[in-house]
């Protein structure tokens, strides 16, 4: 399946059938793409203001004399992020990909050349008719000698906002002409709460819009962010962010009501709310879960009624709660000895909940882990038995904390993104195209074990033989676990291409690098809000793409053109055709539901297009229907109602992903059986980056600590290994090492330490296994396996590593400025 496309997950509403290609676009096409912009439309200003979006927002640019110059939010903007700046800075940043480069050996003499050179620099730069033309024949060679699966295609990334310059989508585009490819389904974000959700709830409850705001504000007595920190990562969205959380979040801040965050670290959320912190030990949540359930169980406070009216298996879990099915209960003290929150605590918190009308807000780093499908499962589980699911403010929601869920939705109709070419089949990511599949998390291990068969969801699957891999507007050596594995199952392939904005570490390793434009240097069109829908905003050229980076659709037709495919692939249409084509299609959609909307022209002018939210939008209540009638309005699951035992999930047999929710140890944790390493180290998402972006811009300057990421740990644990604040550390495991620079803070648990994901990866040795990471690439610790058999999702979050002061030559870091051919 697809996807790292969020904003597809929300916006697709139906897509094309197969490319086709009308008169008129066959007489355009004589043209080629970059000729035709359309007047006015088009028009560039080399001085003034341009409206364009991001992922962090909508804002307008200042051009003067053909320069991007300064950045300010759009004014309605509630919330706007200090992330803003690294959008312009990026633009012109040392680390910006100029020429369209290959790797010398790959160059001199043939795909599969020196591949343990990968990642050292030594590029030559080439024409873009040139690198045109090696892509192309690469693609026909590749196909033509290993068959439809040799090609990876499946590119998972978050590339910038947009739904035309939409690289992931582009590629597949391309490869949908040209013959086979493979793909990838699911994602990093929610890989194991996606595939289990539908069992448990016939949905899939992360991406879907919440109760809102208002109805929360109004009616939650409760709210419990466990393990979720919405004031950090609502600063993003997957299409463009409308920060509509952050009003939702002071209007129930203001009504003095109470909020719980379970966490390991006190979080922007905690602090903003002033919350009562509970932080069991990482990856222990589901013990944690039990215990309070135990508590409902024996004091008598579930609610039996809404458990026998909305929800299937209960009987068959209360033996294993209780312990009659295994000999433990799983009462508070058990949970105890496993979470390290005292049983009084975990009682309190049982009861507490029971007696308000409680939200349990669930994140989405307690499925990032081994068995993370328990944990979103339990915390369902757990809603289920309060009973308060489908009541306002009650219940639970696992979008609280991502693009504003919960800010309500408007009538607006959705542009959608560009097609690939293939048939929707249901939900957006299963669509055709593709001649086979792998779940994204795996990519490494395919490349490791080429035929090798693994489970999936009930089904069993064969890794395709891949000889060449294509990413584009995704750092899969950034957002991959356990980087040195990684870096080994690279030399299995022939070629790999790159198209990227910036010389991340993924694009060192490519053969072929092509310097793709940001948007401010192309024209695009973006819905505002994944969930609200609160605008459709135009995204314009300010500036003419720097040195010679070309949009990623420019780069993917003069492929197209070279396999004879042109035509297929553009339609005849040039980037503000397609743009209008995208906003003609949702004007017409609103025209038959009664949306009026200004014409193309009108709204390229004006900039930005604002929808109302109707009343009973903003009193919108998650599952209201399902509860007052499960019979009439049943869930997708085949029982129709909450499966707390799924019979489907039984017949899988899977040994680490029982029928209904449990503990399971993970491969590692804190206090753990058989862990080797002391402390657990939290890979969160970065208050000041979205994943791997803007890394290499200035906002670095505010957070880097010794030159390094930033890694928090407790003043115990520091003063355990004689670590001051600002000393320069080394992180290690049995995977690998990283330097980081740390500061001691109160704020993160003993025994935790906190570095985000998406410092970029700075090899001292390139391609060497084992080397130590200069700047403090969290995924060199983490390990490379699935979260089951199930879900097959990445364990990002959960990972052991020990910490020493570092005593060596203090190495630079190298990765913010380009290679050295590349300067
Ligand atoms: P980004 O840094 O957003 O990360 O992984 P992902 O690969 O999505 O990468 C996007 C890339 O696209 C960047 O290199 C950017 O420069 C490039 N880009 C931007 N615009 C364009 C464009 O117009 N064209 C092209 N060609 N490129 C462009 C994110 C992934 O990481 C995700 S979603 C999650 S949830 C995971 N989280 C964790 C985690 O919690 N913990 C760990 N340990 N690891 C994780 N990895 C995952
Ligand atoms: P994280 O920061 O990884 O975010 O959203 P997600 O909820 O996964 O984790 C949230 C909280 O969980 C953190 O406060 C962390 O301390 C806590 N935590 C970690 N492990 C545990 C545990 O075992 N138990 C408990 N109880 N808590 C734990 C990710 C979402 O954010 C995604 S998928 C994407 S793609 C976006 N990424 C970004 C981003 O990179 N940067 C920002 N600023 N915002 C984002 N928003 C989105
Ligand atoms: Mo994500």
């Amino acid at each position: 399946m697809l996807h790292s496309d969020h904003d597809e997950r929300t916006t697709a509403v139906g897509r094309r059938s197969l490319l086709k290609l009308g008169a008129a676009g066959a007489a355009l096409s004589m043209f080629g793409p970059s000729l035709l912009t359309r007047g006015a439309a088009a028009a560039m200003p080399a001085n003034g203001e341009v409206m364009n979006a991001s992922h962090w927002g909508a804002f307008k640019a200042t051009i003067k004399d053909g320069r991007f110059v300064a950045i300010k939010p759009w004014e309605k903007d509630p919330h706007p992020t200090h992330m803003l700046d690294g959008v312009l800075d990026i633009t012109y940043s040392p680390t910006r990909i100029k020429y369209p480069m290959v790797r010398r050996a790959w160059l001199e003499k043939g795909p599969g050349a020196m591949v343990e050179d990968r990642g050292k620099g030594d590029f030559v730069r080439v024409s873009w008719d040139k690198a045109l033309d090696l892509v192309a024949n690469e693609i026909k060679r590749v196909q033509g000698k290993y068959g439809p699966t040799s090609i990876f295609a499946g590119s998972y990334g978050w590339r910038s906002s947009g739904c035309l310059g939409h690289p992931g989508t582009l590629l597949r585009r391309l490869m949908n002409t040209t013959g086979g490819y493979v793909k990838s389904s699911g994602d990093y974000s929610t890989g194991a709460a996606q595939v289990i959700m539908p069992h448990v709830m016939g949905s899939l409850e992360v991406y879907e819009q919440q109760t809102s705001w208002p109805v929360v504000a109004e009616n939650t007595e409760l709210l419990v962010f466990w393990g979720a920190d919405p004031v950090k990562t609502c600063q993003i969205s997957n299409t463009v962010a409308e920060h509509g959380a952050y009003p939702g979040m002071q209007a129930y801040k203001a009504k003095g009501k109470k909020v719980i965050c379970i966490d390991p670290v006190r979080t922007e959320t905690a602090k903003f709310f002033g919350a009562e912190l509970v932080s069991p030990r990482p990856q222990t949540d589901v013990a944690m879960m039990l215990g309070i359930a135990h508590t409902l169980y024996t004091e008598k406070l579930h609610n039996k009624a809404f458990l026998d009216s909305c929800t299937t298996g209960f009987d068959r879990f209360v033996p294993y709660l209780t312990g009659k099915s295994d000999g433990t209960p799983k009462d508070a003290a058990w949970a105890e000895k496993i979470c390290g929150v005292p049983a009084e605590t975990i009682k309190d918190l049982a009861r507490c909940f029971a007696k308000s009308r409680t939200m349990l807000a669930g994140g989405w780093s307690l499925q990032r882990q081994h068995h993370g499908e328990q944990a979103h499962w339990m915390l369902v589980t757990l809603a289920a038995m309060l009973g308060q699911i489908g009541l306002p403010g009650g219940g639970f929601g696992f979008s609280y904390h991502y693009a504003s869920g919960g800010n309500p939705t408007t009538r607006a109709p959705r542009v959608t993104v560009i097609s690939d070419g293939t048939v929707a089949q249901g939900a957006p990511w299963l669509t055709s195209g593709g001649v086979a599949s792998i779940p994204c998390a795996r990519v490494v291990d395919m490349l490791l074990n080429p035929g090798k068969e693994y489970q999936f969801n009930g089904k069993t699957e064969r890794y395709p033989d891949i000889k060449m891999a294509y990413w584009c507007g995704g750092n899969p050596f950034a957002h991959h676990q356990d980087r040195n594995r990684q870096v080994k199952a690279w030399r299995k392939l022939e070629t790999f291409i790159v198209h990227d904005v910036v010389w991340t570490a993924t694009a060192r390793m490519a053969d072929i690098v092509l310097p793709a434009a940001t948007s401010i240097e192309r024209n695009d069109v973006s819905m505002v809000g994944d969930y609200s829908a609160t605008a459709i905003v135009a995204m314009k050229k300010g500036i003419e793409p720097i040195f010679e980076a070309r949009s990623d659709y420019d780069i993917f037709a003069g492929v197209a053109k070279r396999l004879g495919k042109e035509r297929e692939f553009t339609e005849g249409r040039a980037e503000i055709d397609w743009v209008r084509a995208i906003y003609e299609k949702a004007y017409n959609q609103g025209k038959s539901n009664g949306v009026p909307m200004p014409d193309f022209d009108a709204f390229w002018t004006a900039g930005i297009v604002e929808f109302e939210v109707p009343p009973a939008n903003a009193k919108f209540v998650r599952h209201a229907k399902f509860r007052e009638d499960p019979l009439l309005n049943p869930l997708g699951t085949p029982s129709g109602l909450i499966e707390i035992f799924s019979r489907n999930i039984e017949k899988m047999g899977y040994d680490d992903c029982p029928p209904h929710p449990a503990w399971m140890e993970p491969l590692e944790r804190l206090a753990g059986p058989d862990t080797k390493y002391p402390l657990h180290v939290a890979a969160s998402h970065p208050n000041d980056r979205l994943h791997s972006q803007l890394c290499g811009t200035k906002l670095n300057l505010g957070y880097r600590i010794a030159g390094r990421e930033p890694c928090l740990m407790n003043p115990a644990d520091a003063a355990a290994r004689g670590i001051k604040d600002g000393d320069l550390v080394r992180l290690f495991n049995g995977r690998g090492q990283i330097l980081v620079g740390v500061r001691i803070s109160g704020d993160v648990m003993p025994g935790v330490v906190q570095v985000y994901e998406g410092g970029w990866y700075d090899p001292a040795e390139p391609g060497v296994v084992g080397t130590l990471c200069k700047y403090g690439d969290v995924n060199v610790l983490t390990p490379d396996i699935p979260s089951s058999k199930l879900a097959m999702a990445t364990c990002g979050q959960t990972v052991m590593a020990e910490a020493e002061k570092f005593k060596g030559t203090v190495p630079e870091v190298t990765v913010f400025s380009a290679p050295a051919a590349a300067a």
